[in-house]
């Protein structure tokens, strides 16, 4: 019960969001929590009830000052955390361009993973790479990972006649059969229970495959996020359960998601262990990804992480975030950017340089450029070409039911 501006008593409260246009969004200044602050218990002993701090605190390897330290460092190289840059500041320039093609209408819609780079990037990395990915929309970057042409990428988002899914998809929903790499479905949140279950699959098989899956703090709120965990917390798969709470879900704050503060603890109560990391410090991230994947592979089963993050960009390209939210939230965000902040790592530990970035960035900008110019040379949205109509009855089912087959010879293709 919460008192009301009248001093009655309301049966129930309706949450909203902290800052609105024109406020000045104030996140308390940098974190509290500090790298140190956590130990890393051992994976294949531990039970959910150890967990209890790191689902209500923070994880973290990279201090304000750049530095790494502390019992979840995963001690990488810097080759490795410079491929990890590399592959963000692709996926950034990669997202600019689509933005512009879909300002100019090349293709129809488009979502930018902006300020969430580290995530699909170093938890990808942390994985084997037969391991099943079910993404949300916002983790296209997993491809990067596991080496999807560029070209293949863009045709899929036009539509063209190179899409390898023939125009079915929306735009941004890829699928990658190849990069064990499966397509979401619009309704969100079907994910979850989809990886539980593959990954149910591949304990029944003996397989020693795990499942990572992604959704966000607004899907978190559906049935399917719970039936997940469930699964989940009964049959004890060896699956990586991420909610990537990034403040927002379109224009709904994430406290109209969860009634507490905190989304990580909410796997304690299915038994599962649960952590929370932050989500723009690629170290941590790889860290976690890496010690939930040991649980996997020693038969511990699901792990649940809350990905602590800030959406930066817009939701979609259909979306106008300064009718809902201060402009400047994000460059007040105490996570900052997770880009700069590994390229800062790189250049305090002596392993990168302004001027090596600035070429980097040079180089990945004429990739993506040439990629661009190659897909649209198989058909934009304004000029096609197109798949041919008859994709439309076909590659879907191995035996044509007859309503469908009626249908196609309706239309003559
Ligand atoms: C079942 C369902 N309801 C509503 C929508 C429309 N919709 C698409 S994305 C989205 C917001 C999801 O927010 P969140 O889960 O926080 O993920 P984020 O976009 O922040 O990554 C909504 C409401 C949908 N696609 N499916
Ligand atoms: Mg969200």
């Amino acid at each position: 019960m919460t008192e009301d501006s009248r001093g009655g008593l309301e049966p129930y409260s309706v949450p909203t969001a902290p800052f609105r246009p024109g406020d000045e969004a104030d996140f308390g200044g940098a974190w509290k929590e500090k790298p140190g602050d956590l130990s890393r218990p051992d994976p294949v002993t531990c039970e959910a009830q150890e967990t209890h701090k790191h689902a209500h605190g923070l994880i973290r390897v990279l201090d304000d000052d750049h530095s790494a330290s502390g019992e979840w460092n995963p001690q990488l190289n810097a080759e490795t955390l410079i491929e990890g840059l590399e592959m963000m500041m692709r996926l950034r320039i990669f997202d600019d361009r689509m933005m512009k093609m879909q300002r100019t209408g090349k293709l129809s819609f488009y979502m930018r993973s902006f300020g969430e780079e580290a995530i699909a990037i170093a938890q990808t990395m942390a994985l084997e790479k037969t391991d099943w990915i079910f993404p949300s929309y916002r983790q296209p970057g997993a491809q990067f990972v596991r080496g999807r042409d560029m070209v293949s990428m863009i045709c899929h988002c036009i539509g063209n006649t190179e899409d390898n899914v023939r125009g079915r998809q929306m735009p941004v929903h890829y699928t990658w059969k190849e990069g064990y790499f499966i397509s979401i479905s619009s309704p969100v949140g079907t994910q979850f229970s989809q990886a539980v279950g593959v990954a149910m699959a591949s304990a029944y098989k003996g397989d020693d495959q795990a499942t990572i899956t992604w959704l966000g703090d607004g899907t978190s709120a559906q049935g399917d996020y719970h039936y997940g965990l469930n699964f989940a917390s009964v049959f004890k798969p060896p699956v990586i359960l991420n909610v990537v709470n990034n403040q927002w879900a379109i224009s709904t704050h994430r406290n109209v998601a969860t009634g507490g503060d905190n989304f990580a603890a909410r796997g304690l109560a299915y038994d599962i262990p649960s952590l929370r990391v932050d989500g723009n410090d690629f170290l941590a991230l790889y860290s976690v990804t890496k010690w939930a994947r040991e649980r996997a592979s020693a038969g511990k089963g699901a792990t649940h992480i809350e990905v602590y993050t800030y959406r930066a960009g817009a939701h979609s390209s259909s979306d106008d975030p300064s009718r809902y939210r201060p402009g400047d939230e994000f460059n007040c965000w105490p996570g900052g950017d997770p880009v700069d902040r590994l390229k800062q790592h790189l250049i305090k530990i002596g392993a990168w340089s302004e001027e090596k970035d600035a070429e980097l960035v040079e180089k990945i900008d004429s990739e993506v450029m040439a990629a661009y110019k190659e897909a649209c040379t198989y058909g934009d949205l304004a000029s096609g070409p197109y798949p041919p109509s008859s994709t439309i009855f076909t590659e879907v089912y191995e035996n044509v039911p007859w309503h469908v087959q009626e249908q196609r010879e309706e239309l003559g293709v």
